[in-house]
């Protein structure tokens, strides 16, 4: 927010808190500024004719209504690549998390179990084993590259081949989970990939595999992962982001085979600042004329 306002009159989030007083200023509103999960659909800027530019503060930009914004020749802007490294790092921390229970260890330790019930059971081996990644872009190789120094074998599944990585493609995601031990799914959110990660995927990666999504809620069928985790058609699963956040399904909750993180893969102080510095940079170029620094690839011409 303070390097915002340094630059521009900002009125924050007073469409969701105060609408009548949004409508009234709304012919004035020349920017929206936004997170990865903001929502900024086309009924919000048809409110807002004087709109020129949407800036988000995360990678992801799931939630904009790119064409909308490109009919009214909105371009919008993200900032990928300042936080591949904390996602990544993020990720490996939850397939270590899942892999050896860290946080179910820890809850035994506080609740005073080990000096009761003796030493924990035992957990499984991360390092050597296989890994999957679903979205092989600029996260998913942090992720791969990070795996690699758990002497981890790397396969992938994206839109298309990478001929210049020398990771075992496979056509779908359903093909890679019956050849990995852990999937972690690293794709952009959208009508595109909803529901990609389902009942079919969770029986091919089977009762010794590990489900780990830090792309967006959407990209996995909850209710079925919830089925496949009771069932255990899989082993565990570790989730960074929800089909309805921030309410993941209760069914989660209470589960020991998961591990539940709020949506913080980027969230450290530094990576935080790289963002926002970018996001605002963004809205500072665009209302000095110069060219954008991080258009979406739809408005990157
Ligand atoms: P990116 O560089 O654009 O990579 C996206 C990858 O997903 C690419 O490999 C792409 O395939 C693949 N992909 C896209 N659509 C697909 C589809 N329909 N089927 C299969 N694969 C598909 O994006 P990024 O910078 O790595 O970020 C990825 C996503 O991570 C973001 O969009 C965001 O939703 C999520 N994210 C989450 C957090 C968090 O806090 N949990 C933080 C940052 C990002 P091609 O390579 O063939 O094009
Ligand atoms: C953030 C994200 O949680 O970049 C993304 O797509 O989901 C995350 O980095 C969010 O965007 C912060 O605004």
């Amino acid at each position: 927010m303070e390097p915002l306002q340094q630059h521009f009159e900002v009125h924050d989030r007073l469409h969701e808190s105060d609408p009548a007083a949004f409508a009234k200023i709304a012919p004035t509103i020349r920017g929206i500024c936004g997170g990865g999960e903001s929502k900024v659909p086309g009924a919000l800027m048809a409110q807002l004719p004087a709109l020129e530019i949407v800036s988000i503060m995360g990678v992801g930009y799931d939630g904009v209504d790119v064409p909308a914004a490109i009919g009214r020749k909105v371009p919008v802007t993200h900032t990928p690549n300042v936080l591949n490294d904390e996602v990544a790092d993020l990720t490996l921390g939850l397939m270590l998390s899942i892999a050896r229970k860290i946080p179910q260890a820890d809850q035994y330790v506080r609740a005073g179990r080990w000096g009761k019930e003796g030493p924990f059971p035992l957990t499984r081996k991360m390092s050597g084993a296989r890994l999957g990644i679903v979205g092989l872009g600029r996260i998913g190789q942090a992720i791969a590259t990070r795996a690699e120094g758990f002497g981890m074998s790397v396969a992938y599944t994206a839109r298309s081949a990478k001929k210049e990585l020398a990771y075992a493609y496979y056509p779908s995601a359903k093909e890679l989970a019956a050849q990995v031990d852990f999937l972690v799914i690293i794709t952009p959110g959208g009508a595109a990939t909803k529901h990609m990660i389902n009942a079919e995927v969770f029986k091919a990666l089977g009762p010794r595999g590990y489900l780990i999504n830090v792309a967006r809620g959407s990209v996995v069928d909850e209710a079925a992962l919830v089925t496949a985790l009771q069932q255990g058609v899989i082993a565990g699963a570790a989730l960074d982001v929800y089909e309805k956040e921030p309410h993941p399904m209760e069914a989660l909750w209470s589960m020991d085979n998961v591990v539940l993180t709020p949506h913080m893969a980027s969230g450290t102080r530094e990576t935080r600042q790289a963002m926002a510095d970018l996001a605002v940079n963004n809205l500072v170029a665009h209302f000095s004329g110069k060219p954008l620094i991080s258009p979406v690839p739809e408005c990157a011409n």
